[in-house]
C-alpha cells in the first residue's frame, strides 16, 4: 500500500485565546502546514459555555477546571481541522508537552509560550490525542458536518 492510499486522520485544534491574542494564528498555520498537513476547516469564534463544557468534559472536577473555562472563554479562538496521515500524534509533537516551560525548543509551546499562568497553563494550542477524541471534538466545534 502506498502512503497515498492509507486513510487520511483528521484532528481537532484549537487556538486558545493567549495564541490569537498574542497575533500567533500565522505561525502556528504555518509550522501545521510546513509539517505537511492541510487544514480542512477553519472558524475565528467565541466558544460558547457548552462548547467548553463538552470540549473539556474530561476535565471537569480537576482543579484547573473552572480556571482552564474562563481562559478559554477571555476572547476568541481558532477551531480547526488539520488532516494528513499521523496527523493526531503529529500535530501533539509539533505542539510539545503540556507546560511550556519545559516544552522542547523546536515545539510551538517550546518555542512560543513562557510559563503558567496562576492556576491555568496558557499554551497556546489544543490537539486531540487520539481517534475517538478528535471525531468527538470536531463534532463539538463544526458541528454542522
Ligand atoms: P490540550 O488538551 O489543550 O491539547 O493539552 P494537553 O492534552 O497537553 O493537556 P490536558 O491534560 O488535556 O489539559 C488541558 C489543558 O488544561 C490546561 N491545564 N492547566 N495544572 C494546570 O495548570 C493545568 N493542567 C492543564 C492546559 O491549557 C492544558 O492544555
Ligand atoms: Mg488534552
Amino acid at each position: 500500500m502506498t502512503k497515498e492510499n492509507l486513510v487520511t486522520e483528521r484532528t481537532l485544534v484549537l487556538v486558545k485565546p493567549d495564541g490569537v491574542q498574542r497575533g500567533l494564528i500565522g505561525q502556528i498555520i504555518a509550522r501545521i502546514e510546513a509539517k505537511g498537513y492541510s487544514i480542512e476547516k477553519l472558524e475565528l469564534l467565541n466558544a460558547t459555555p457548552e462548547q467548553l463544557a463538552a470540549h473539556y468534559e474530561e476535565h471537569e472536577g480537576k482543579p484547573f477546571y473552572q480556571p482552564l473555562v474562563d481562559f478559554m472563554s477571555e476572547g476568541p479562538l481558532v477551531a480547526m481541522v488539520a488532516t494528513g496521515n499521523g496527523v493526531i500524534p503529529g500535530f501533539r509533537s509539533l505542539a510539545g508537552t503540556t507546560d511550556p516551560t519545559t516544552a522542547a525548543p523546536g515545539t510551538i509551546r517550546g518555542d512560543l509560550a513562557r510559563d503558567w499562568g496562576a492556576n491555568v497553563q496558557k499554551n497556546l494550542v489544543h490537539g486531540s490525542d487520539s481517534a475517538e477524541s478528535a471525531a468527538r471534538e470536531i463534532a463539538i466545534w463544526f458541528p454542522e458536518n
